[in-house]
């Protein structure tokens, strides 16, 4: 099922474990609940610590753990579903388990992934792990507050991540500080509401 045809505009979050989802989740949750009615789904091998951080921000949110899986599936997600109401005309916040390769190939219904990636990480990632960047249509660059004590050559970041796809919009964020998270909203909020657009033209077409 995709989640356009429900009104409801899904972002799937991908990146290695510790790049900073949960934190940028929680930042964005807390900006924009008043906004827009919000759901989170939690993918990690154990633990419910995702789901309970998400929850101290008031937001509904589902942990599912893999075990030994590496990735989320469709059918963990739609299992998932079952248990957690997502709202007509809502965001949907899909977490992926941390890791940078085979979530790449696991479409959740989403209408976008969002790859993270951290500037503690090295700027060569997009080119060692192409498939997560060609995925994606958004990278954020996040944890922007360490760059003063890191050596990391933002520019030379984004160029790696463009050879390897270049569709691929880059908004360089902290999670931390929120630099660079308006740009964000903004582009969750257009992309949603061009989503709506889309849905309701399909309703009216039928
Ligand atoms: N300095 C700094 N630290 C950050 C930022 N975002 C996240 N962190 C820290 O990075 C660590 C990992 O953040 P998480 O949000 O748990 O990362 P994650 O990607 O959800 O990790 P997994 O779910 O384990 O894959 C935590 O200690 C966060 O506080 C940021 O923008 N700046
Ligand atoms: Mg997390
Ligand atoms: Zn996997």
């Amino acid at each position: 099922m995709r989640f356009e045809q429900s009104g409801v505009f899904a972002l799937n979050f991908v990146s290695s474990p510790g790049s900073g989802k949960t934190q940028l989740l929680v930042r964005t949750i807390s900006d924009l609940k008043d906004r827009f009615p919000i759901s989170v789904i939690e993918g990690d091998q154990q633990t419910s610590n995702d789901a309970e951080r998400i929850r101290a921000t008031g937001v509904s949110a589902l942990q599912i753990n893999t075990g030994k899986g590496c990735h989320l599936d469709a059918h963990m997600v739609s299992r998932a579903l079952a248990e957690l109401t997502v709202a007509p005309s809502s965001l949907l916040f899909i977490e992926n388990v941390g890791n940078l390769v085979c979530p790449a190939a696991f479409d959740l219904g989403e209408a976008h992934k969002v790859v993270v990636l951290s500037v503690t990480e090295g700027e060569d990632k997009p080119l060692k792990y192409p498939e997560m960047f060609a995925a994606s249509d958004l990278m954020l660059l996040n944890k922007s507050d360490l760059l003063p004590h890191v050596e990391f050559d933002v520019g030379r970041c984004l160029a790696n991540a463009l050879k390897v796809n270049p569709d691929l919009q880059t908004l360089v964020v902290s999670a931390r500080t929120g630099e660079g998270m308006a740009a964000f909203y903004a582009w969750i909020e257009a992309r949603a509401a061009r989503a709506a657009a889309r849905s309701a033209r399909a309703a009216a077409a039928k």
